[in-house]
């Protein structure tokens, strides 16, 4: 693979590895080779590959300080970044190197690999994508610092018992963490709570901040290398501590109460990762979690800005910071750099309002409802009193503004307003206050300017733009893929990886035989590793000669994993009827993990485990249908899944999934989509051309347009659709093993007549329903015929270059943050 560079010194830097691999296990662990356990083993290989990254992380900041170039803060409340040893050693381009030394030491990269504990320190896409941009931020040299969590639980581990989920805690960081280094020298301190006196005693306002409990910040960053770069950044991860385990001033007060709560608030802080995908919960602590990783970011921001520039005012902050909020959890930022500057740096309101507006750009990532960030008032208030005044004065001003613009339309400055109705809106105090705001995939961004932000993009109308997510080829397809890499690379060189539009020179490939024969055979191949991996962890047996279908991301009713099970459910019910039916061979592979609190998302997993218990006791479907849960879908899975997979399941109601990303590595790795018209499956198609994906079922423009009329009628369907009633009926008639006889009445009733106040069947499964089985029928008629499946799924991964994050970073950075990339001596 790494044919290009380091091939010289290959053999040199074998011998340095291993030698470096015993050294580190005879001084760290006192063992030698032979005695040492996987974990060992695991972490003596590891720590060669972190000396190897901190040389460069050495040298990448020392030409950031002498550059002086504009620098980047990505702040996210999520970072999923997974294993870090293979995806480094990749990125270092010394898989070779590695691959030899471990083999004469008669170590197994991928048996060790294993013994890593996976960080998963975010719930899905959102968090996935931060990861996919630190990666192409390095690999394009650009100065810049993930800033997060160090949660210390990740997402928990889902299991599933009988057919239920149950969730056990992930403690990530029991056996350590090789990556990491924590930074003392950059500890913060963070106040919450407390009373704010005005002071006007000098003749100017002095802010006083008193009663306040503090929490002690301590970063611990992550080195993240470039793909064949010298360029390696930190991800910055902020851990709580308490000031001092008891605060003995407060103590010998007498005041023992507030001594332990403080330490007690500070334990819990960086504690564990809020489950919940596209849904806000409003819970103190997730906002304690927002504030504190906000605040210890900004104080550090500014205090490196003052170090570097010591001769700069902070009037030109922006010049050299560029500050991105992924979506509005790190809103919070926002009035804490204003409150810095107002209260520490003694800058005016003005200066501080344009320079914040100039530091700061926004992502949003979804136009559901109920994952608009919204804070009670009162909770807000006491939690954050001086950062709730300076969020009431941006509020102030910006209303001010408006009604300049709109003089008397109480309604639309009321919509715009941040505070309103005892509630602080996030999404409205990020939309005020950044320069540039952006939607995930053109669709999504078309649906902000339309519809959600319509009023924002009529009152600035360059603001809101669209920038198209997209995943890291390294990960995703070097990682991940391995045959596949070494096929495309024979077939158009190595420069694909960092270059991805150059997958586009597969094109005519498509029409190659003997490529398309070897193109299946590395399909076929990972279809057999996934296979063995369900073998040895499930005990369950799959046919790697069937139709590999998938669907794997969080469970959400707008996914409409609800839509794939019903129709697996027509399909048996065909089988019934006729034996001989015409039904291609397929495994339905599921993964998913639920919000804990998601009761009917939970409700859809079970039906999924009944919809296979009954598919695998009847002796004539099973020989046709198979189901297969895969439990704790996290990132190691999807490296395993993804590349096996035939058909990608992209089935959102049109207009609700923001974006999506696994759509985009399922083709990279050349799966063929079935989906909606929605997020970036519109652009997959346009691409490709429509021949290319298998696209069924209502457009945004339709959905929005049904559901805001009132012109859908569930049970229309039901009445008209004699094979959907079938199906239907079949949640409700005792044809599904269940725990009990009503198990699945509630997703029933909910389909056919509503429930709490929702409409019937509000993401329109029932109204999909007969287009997707049309779909999945041209699907088989398609992948009946071996070689035109594999000349599509060929062209799949010919026209994924668009979907590499360098090209999104890219974007970002010409149309937002306009950084120049780190100049490296390379010797
Ligand atoms: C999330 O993963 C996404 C949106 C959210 O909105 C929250 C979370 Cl945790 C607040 C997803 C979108 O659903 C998906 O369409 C998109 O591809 C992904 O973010 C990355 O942009």
């Amino acid at each position: 693979m790494d044919i290009k560079r380091n091939q010289p010194d290959l053999q040199a830097r074998k011998e340095q590895i291993i030698s470096e691999v015993i050294g580190k296990l005879r001084r760290h662990f006192g063992r030698t080779l032979e005695e040492a356990t996987p974990s060992q083993l695991y972490k003596a290989v590891a720590m060669t590959v972190r000396d190897a990254i901190m040389e460069k992380w050495t040298a990448t900041r020392k030409a950031r300080v002498q550059q002086q170039k504009k620098r980047l803060y990505y702040l996210s409340v999520e970072f999923l970044i997974g294993r870090s040893l293979v995806n480094n050693i990749i990125n270092l381009c010394q898989d070779e190197a590695y691959r030899q030394a471990l083999e004469e030491l008669g170590v197994d990269l991928a048996e060790i690999e294993q013994s890593e504990p996976e960080p998963s320190l975010g719930n899905g896409g959102l968090g996935r994508l931060a990861a996919c941009f630190m990666d192409s931020l390095a690999t394009l040299g650009l100065p810049a610092m993930g800033c997060g969590i160090r949660y210390e639980y990740g997402l928990f581990r889902q299991k599933i018992v009988d057919g239920s989920q149950v969730e056990m805690p992930d403690n990530w960081l029991d056996d350590g963490n090789v990556w990491e280094v924590p930074n003392l020298d950059d500890q913060m301190e963070v106040h919450f709570g407390g009373q704010i006196e005005e002071d006007w005693s000098s003749g100017q306002l002095h802010i006083r901040h008193t009663g306040y409990h503090t929490v002690i910040a301590v970063p611990y960053d992550i080195p993240i290398s470039g793909y064949d770069s010298d360029v390696a950044l930190s991800l910055r991860l902020w851990s709580a501590r308490a000031p001092q385990q008891l605060d003995m001033s407060l103590f010998s007060r007498g005041e023992y109460a507030r001594a332990a709560e403080e330490a007690e608030l500070a334990q819990t802080i960086s504690k564990v990762l809020y489950p919940e995908d596209n849904h806000q919960e409003g819970k103190m602590l997730r906002l304690q979690q927002h504030y504190f990783f906000t605040s210890a970011t900004i104080q550090y921001i500014v205090k490196d800005f003052k170090k570097r520039y010591p001769h700069m005012p902070l009037t030109r902050l922006h010049e050299k910071v560029a500050i991105h909020i992924n979506d509005t959890h790190p809103a919070l930022a926002i009035p804490e750099l204003m409150r810095i500057l107002l209260d520490q740096e003694g800058l005016s309101w003005e200066d501080a309002w344009q320079v914040t507006r100039n530091c700061f750009a926004y992502t949003n990532h979804t136009v559901m409802s109920e994952a608009l960030e919204r804070w009670p008032l009162q909770m807000f208030r006491e939690l954050l009193p001086r950062i709730h005044m300076i969020t009431n004065a941006i509020n102030e001003q910006y209303c001010h503004d408006l009604w300049e613009i709109y003089p008397n339309d109480f309604g639309k400055i009321s919509y715009m307003s941040i505070i309103a109705y005892d509630q602080v809106r996030m999404a409205n105090l990020a939309l005020a206050m950044s320069h540039k705001v952006n939607g995930v995939s053109q669709l999504h961004a078309d649906i902000l300017r339309k519809d959600l932000f319509a009023d924002w993009a009529r009152t600035e109308p360059d603001k809101i733009i669209g920038i198209t997510n997209g995943v890291t080829i390294r990960r995703w397809c070097v990682k991940a893929n391995p045959g596949l890499t070494d096929l495309i690379t024979e077939a158009i060189g190595p420069d694909w990886i960092k270059d991805a539009d150059q997958l586009q020179k597969l094109i005519p490939f498509a029409a190659d035989a003997a490529f398309c024969e070897r193109f299946r055979r590395v399909k076929a191949e990972n279809k057999a590793r996934l296979s063995n991996y369900i073998a040895s962890k499930m005990d369950i047996k799959v046919d790697p000669g069937s139709l590999f279908d998938c669907q794997a991301k969080r469970l959400h009713e707008y996914k409409r994993q609800l839509l794939n099970a019903l129709h697996i459910l027509y399909l048996y019910r065909r089988l019934k009827e006729d034996p001989a039916a015409n039904i291609e061979k397929r495994t339905f592979f599921f993964a998913a993990k639920a919000s804990p609190g998601y009761y009917r998302a939970k409700e859809i997993i079970r039906l999924i485990h009944a919809v296979k218990v009954l598919v695998e006791s009847d002796p004539v479907v099973r020989e046709k249908l198979q189901v297969v849960f895969l439990p704790n879908y996290c990132v190691s899975l999807a490296e395993v899944l993804i590349p096996a997979a035939e058909l990608s399941e992209q089935i959102s109601t049109a207009g609700k999934e923001a974006s999506g990303t696994s759509n985009m590595k399922f083709m990279l790795n050349g799966a063929l989509t079935i989906g909606t018209l929605d997020g970036a499956n519109v652009e997959m198609a346009q691409l490709m051309g429509g021949e290319n994906i298998f696209i069924f079922g209502r457009k945004a423009q339709e959905v929005e347009n049904m559901l805001r009329n009132k012109l859908y009628h569930a049970g229309e369907l039901y009445e008209t659709n004699r094979a959907l009633k079938n199906v239907l009926d079949m949640l409700v008639d005792g044809s599904l093993p269940a725990d009990h006889p009503r198990q699945f009445s509630d997703l029933y009733q909910s389909l056919l007549f509503g429930d709490g106040g929702n409409i019937a069947d509000p993401y329109l499964v029932l109204d999909d329903f007969a287009p997707y089985a049309e779909a999945q029928e041209e699907v088989q008629r398609v992948y009946r015929d071996t070689q035109e499946w594999t000349r599509r799924a060929v062209l799949n991964t010919a026209h994924a270059g668009f979907f590499s994050s360098d090209r999104t970073i890219q974007e970002y950075n010409e149309r937002i943050w306009h950084l120049e990339p780190i100049q490296m001596e390379r010797e």
